[in-house]
């Protein structure tokens, strides 16, 4: 990894207060094998000039089904300073470099994965912790990839799938979501066909690969799923 740099948010003129403040969130910063070497902010790990000299950090996306398999997908708030404005999965973010969240080995970092999916269900979907237990989350694999947001931001993640089935109750925040939708396969197929539409590259990624795969083995009992962990793999995408 090279030289870190940095950018003065508040010399950016547009920029949603409450979205830079979360920009100081400390991320955990990982090596290509998701090995912990380290942590900085939200804002040093998203901005390209550091991702083109090799910074890394771990991420994390969930899928959330209703109990009809529908899948429930948010449109992200126009202020969000990564890819605002565009579809994507139920909810993405970051384990941070804390208590519970931190983890140096597989097992722990999926429990941590797991604490950060909750927390961040309820900040961006109002989601009580007790409609979606640390339980009832299945993890199932990991995956590398980098994808620009535009010439200054980016990401560069290994970023845990996680699924979870579950009828919840929801009560967005606007400002990190504009809009939410629960959509069978065919509903989905129909909205990536849109051409006024754009979706996240991640969700892209999940969806041409494994998405609908996974979706296929719900079923009558997600635990079903349970066969396809894969605490080994990291897709390279
Ligand atoms: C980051 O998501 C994580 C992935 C997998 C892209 P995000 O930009 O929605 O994070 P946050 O909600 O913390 O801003
Ligand atoms: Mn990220």
């Amino acid at each position: 990894t090279g030289a870190i740099t940095d950018i003065d948010l508040s010399l950016h003129t547009g920029l949603d207060q409450e979205q830079i403040r979360l920009m100081d969130e400390v991320c955990i910063v990982v090596g290509k094998d998701d090995k912990p070497v380290g942590s900085a902010s939200k804002k040093t790990c998203h901005l390209m000039t550091n991702i083109k000299a090799g910074l890394l950090h771990r991420a994390f996306s969930v899928f959330l089904f209703n109990t009809n398999n529908q899948l429930l997908l948010q449109k992200r708030a126009d202020g969000k300073i990564t890819f605002p404005q565009m579809w994507t999965n139920t909810c993405c973010s970051h384990p941070l470099a804390i208590a519970g969240e931190y983890g140096d080995c597989i097992e722990t970092s999926v429990e941590g994965v797991k604490i950060a999916a909750q927390r961040k269900l309820e900040h961006e979907l109002g989601i009580p912790n007790e409609d979606v237990p640390l339980e009832d989350f299945h993890f199932l694999t990991r995956i590398h990839y980098l994808a620009p947001s535009d010439v200054i931001w980016g990401e560069h993640e290994i970023d845990y799938i996680l699924f979870i089935q579950k009828d919840v109750r929801l009560d967005i925040n606007l400002n990190e979501v504009s809009e939410t939708r629960y959509v069978t396969q065919e509903q989905l197929k129909e909205m990536l066909k849109d051409p006024m539409l754009s979706h996240t590259p991640w969700f892209k990624l999940i969806y041409e690969t494994f998405l609908y795969k996974w979706w296929n083995e719900l079923g009558s009992n997600i635990k079903n799923i349970q066969v396809l962990k894969d605490l080994e793999t990291i897709h390279r995408m």
